[in-house]
């Protein structure tokens, strides 16, 4: 596949896809061209089997994402306001569930969106001058792209509350402090960060990183003996795998596992 995309980059190499969202005089805001071509780009990840980690970042050196684009939704209606964030959650949902790792590389300001759509991805690292909000309540809007639902299930309910009320940004270490990200690096190296922690999950099996994925992303969302019986069927079914075989056996033998991710 070779789309030519206009608001974003995707980059497939060495087994990472990385995507970079790029508006950079908007600050990467986020509008329906952008979800579009995100959404596009996702559906060109999964089909390739080379890309077995997505990184995103955004370009420009100032934001990763300064949210939804405010210009774009300023006239909406209420019923493209509705159309535009089902196509979001739509987006956000596959991003989600993507059956690879995801990392966000977060190198300036998260607000808003951006905020909700770095909380789509499987692990957070921040660079240390990166800051973060739900700014949504100063617009007299709420946040439209899971920010409610996922930033409670990250971070707790107070905090989010907290957030999302008073619209107030946070620095990296506080976004570390409360669990919203996994790491804080230097200035400029959040994309290297992320490359090296991708170089260490494509060492993994990608059927067990696969199904551990899912265990958690379905079983969070289940009562505790659902879910619990949902992992033990995850787990059961690795037993049916090369790698499984090949991971334990790799132990016995004292060396490294030689993965064929089936
Ligand atoms: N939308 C559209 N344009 C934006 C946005 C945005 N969210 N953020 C920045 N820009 C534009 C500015 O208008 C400006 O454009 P121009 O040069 O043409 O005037 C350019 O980017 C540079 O911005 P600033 O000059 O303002 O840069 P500063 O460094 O002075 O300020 C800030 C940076 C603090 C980030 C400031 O730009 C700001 O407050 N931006 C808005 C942040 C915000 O409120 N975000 C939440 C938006 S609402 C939202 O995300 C809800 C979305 C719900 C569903 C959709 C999800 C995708």
């Amino acid at each position: 596949m070779n789309i030519n995309y206009e608001t974003i980059i995707l980059e497939i190499s060495d087994g990472v896809a990385t995507i970079t969202l790029n508006r950079p005089r908007a600050l990467n805001a986020l509008n329906a061209q952008l979800f579009g071509e995100f959404d596009q780009a996702l559906g060109e990840v999964t089909a390739n089997p080379e890309a077995r980690v997505l990184i995103v970042t955004g370009s420009g050196g100032k934001a990763f994402a300064a949210g939804g684009d405010i210009v774009f939704m300023q006239p909406l209606t209420s019923l493209q306001a509705r159309e535009f964030v089902m196509s979001i959650r739509d987006t956000m949902l596959k991003l989600e569930n993507l059956p690879i790792p995801t990392i966000a590389a977060i190198n300036g300001m998260t607000l808003g969106g951006g905020n909700e759509l770095a909380m789509g991805f499987d692990l957070r690292i921040a660079e240390e001058q990166a800051v973060f909000g739900q700014p949504e309540i100063n617009l007299g809007i709420i946040p439209g792209a899971g920010g409610t639902q996922r930033l409670p299930r990250l971070v707790g309910m107070t905090r989010a509350k907290e957030l999302v009320f008073l619209g107030e940004t946070i620095n990296a270490q506080e976004a570390y402090r409360i669990g919203l990200v996994n790491l804080v690096v230097p200035t400029g190296t959040a994309l290297e960060k992320a490359g090296e922690i991708a170089k260490k999950l494509i060492a993994k099996s990608a059927v067990a990183l696969k199904i551990a994925k899912s265990s958690m992303n379905v079983g969070i969302q289940l009562d505790i003996g659902s879910a619990l019986t949902y992992e033990a069927e995850c787990f059961s079914g690795l037993f049916a795998t090369e790698d499984q075989k090949e991971g334990m056996l790799a132990f016995m033998e004292k060396r490294k596992p030689a993965y064929k991710n089936r």
